[in-house]
This record gives C-alpha cells, sequence and structure tokens, in this order.
C-alpha cells in the first residue's frame, strides 16, 4: 500500500499519532508536501465528508478524523509555506450573535479546512458588522454564518445588510446553515447559499471561491 493511501486511511479511521508519523515518513521519502495534502489528507477528508453526507458515519468519527487531519497539516504547515502552496480560498465562519451552539460551526470549519480553504473562526456570538469587517479586512470571498436557535435566526440577515451597508455585497458570498433555518430562509434575507450539512457547505464554499 502506497504512503499516501496509509495516510488516508488511517485519517478516515481517526488514528491521529499514526497520520503524524506518516505525514513525516511520506517527507522524509521525498514525497511533495503539496502531494501528500492532496493525495494523502484531503483525499481522506473528502471521504469521510462524503460519508458523513450519506449518514455512514455520524460527528464523532467526524471529529476525530478532523483531529488526524489537524495532526497531519501542523507537520506540513511550515513546508507548505515554504512551498508557496496557496490556500484555495479564504473563509470567515461564526456562530451569530446570542448563539453559543458551535459543535456544527465547528464542524463545517473543518470540512472548509479539508478542502484547504483558509479559515477564520470568529467562534460565537458574533455580531454581524464583525462578520462583515473581518470579511474586509482579511479579504475572505466567503461568511459562513451558523445558527441553532429560532431566535437567532434573523442575524443572519442582518451580516447580508451590514455587508450591503459596507458596499462590500457583490464582493463576498453569504453562506447560512444550522438547524433552523432552509432554502427558504435563505432566499428571503438575500444569502447566497444554504446547505444542509458541513461537508455540502464545504462543497458550496470551494465552489464560490474558485468561481
Ligand atoms: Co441547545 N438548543 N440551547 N445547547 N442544543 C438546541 C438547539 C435545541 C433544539 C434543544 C431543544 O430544545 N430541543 C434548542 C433550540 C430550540 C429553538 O431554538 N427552537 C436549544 C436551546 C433552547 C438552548 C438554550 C436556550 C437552553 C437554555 O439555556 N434554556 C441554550 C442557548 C444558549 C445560547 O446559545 N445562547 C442552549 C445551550 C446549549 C448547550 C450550551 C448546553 C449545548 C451547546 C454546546 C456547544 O455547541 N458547544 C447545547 C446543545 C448541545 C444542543 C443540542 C442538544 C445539540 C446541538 C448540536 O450540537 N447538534 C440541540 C438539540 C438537537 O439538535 N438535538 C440544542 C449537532 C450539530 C452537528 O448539529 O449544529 O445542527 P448542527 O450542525 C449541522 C447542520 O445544521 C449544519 O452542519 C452540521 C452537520 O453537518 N450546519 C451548517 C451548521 N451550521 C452550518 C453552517 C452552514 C452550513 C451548514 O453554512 C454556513
Amino acid at each position: 500500500m502506497s504512503i499516501l493511501v496509509e495516510i488516508s486511511e488511517n485519517l478516515q479511521k481517526g488514528k491521529a499519532k499514526i497520520v503524524k508519523e506518516l505525514v513525516q515518513k511520506a517527507l522524509d521519502e521525498g514525497h511533495s508536501p503539496e502531494q501528500i495534502l492532496n493525495e494523502g489528507l484531503l483525499y481522506g477528508m473528502g471521504i469521510v465528508g462524503e460519508k458523513f453526507k450519506n449518514n455512514e458515519v455520524y460527528v464523532p468519527e467526524v471529529l476525530v478524523s478532523a483531529r488526524a487531519m489537524n495532526m497531519g497539516t501542523q507537520i506540513l504547515k511550515p513546508y507548505l509555506a515554504e512551498a508557496g502552496v496557496q490556500a484555495a480560498g479564504k473563509v470567515c465562519i461564526g456562530t451569530v450573535q446570542g448563539d453559543l451552539h458551535d459543535i456544527g460551526k465547528n464542524l463545517v470549519k473543518m470540512m472548509l479546512e479539508g478542502k484547504g480553504l483558509e479559515v477564520i473562526d470568529l467562534g460565537t456570538d458574533v455580531p454581524a458588522e464583525t462578520f462583515v469587517k473581518t470579511a474586509i479586512e482579511q479579504n475572505c470571498q466567503v461568511i459562513c454564518c451558523s445558527a441553532l436557535l429560532t431566535t437567532t435566526m434573523n442575524v443572519r440577515g442582518d451580516v447580508v445588510k451590514a455587508a450591503e451597508a459596507a458596499g462590500i455585497r457583490d464582493k463576498v458570498k453569504i453562506m447560512v446553515g444550522g438547524a433552523p433555518v432552509n432554502q427558504e430562509f435563505c432566499d428571503l434575507i438575500g444569502a447566497d447559499c444554504y446547505t444542509v450539512d458541513a461537508a455540502s457547505a464545504a462543497d458550496a464554499a470551494v465552489a464560490f471561491c474558485k468561481a
């Protein structure tokens, strides 16, 4: 079995320590950091994302795979920077103001990182203006707003309005998700995209960044 396949398979099993060792071994054997990232780590995380979408694996499995992914990327980070490998795009993500639920938001973040995007995590209880300020200052192509409470649903609409007021609405895509919202709500507030789960959110963000 090739070492890149071994990395992918151990990542899918959530074997963080082994993934870390294998990534170092692959580097020592002369594989390029980009190849290890794309054909080992990201490939494995992509499979986890698809299985999650199809209810073949659940939140705990995704979290352990994401941990393994993070351990692997930590080893690669300095080499990738040296090799000048560019992130596929930049996204800021947060749970909206008034809402402290962050498990789903963290899953979306992990999937975005798993797709090679640079993610600025604003945490929870994030005011609409902070999303917009960050997008401007950090040059993000996408803003991702998560929330789980019906009482905080409308803050997503405030993010759209704040982006309009700041004059960046045509420069940034606004994505929404979280249990109480759906496509109809997304259309109503004038956001760009609603996705039901973390893996689909990552696919959509990549598509926006490529466009
Ligand atoms: Co709270 N909570 N909670 N809670 N909590 C819910 C959401 C609730 C449905 C429980 C219930 O009553 N049945 C209910 C909301 C009811 C409503 O609004 N109609 C509720 C409530 C009422 C509250 C409090 C108000 C309770 C209280 O204090 N009286 C309080 C609010 C605090 C606040 O936020 N201000 C509160 C607090 C908490 C805890 C702190 C205890 C804890 C949160 C811990 C944490 O997040 N760190 C908690 C939890 C764990 C839950 C439940 C049990 C689980 C939520 C969860 O993490 N699900 C939840 C009940 C339930 O859902 N069964 C509940 C797993 C997670 C992976 O799913 O976040 O939906 P989810 O993410 C999904 C998708 O939605 C999507 O991707 C993920 C999967 O792929 N997704 C996106 C998420 N964000 C996305 C963004 C995207 C795209 C997709 O694009 C940008």
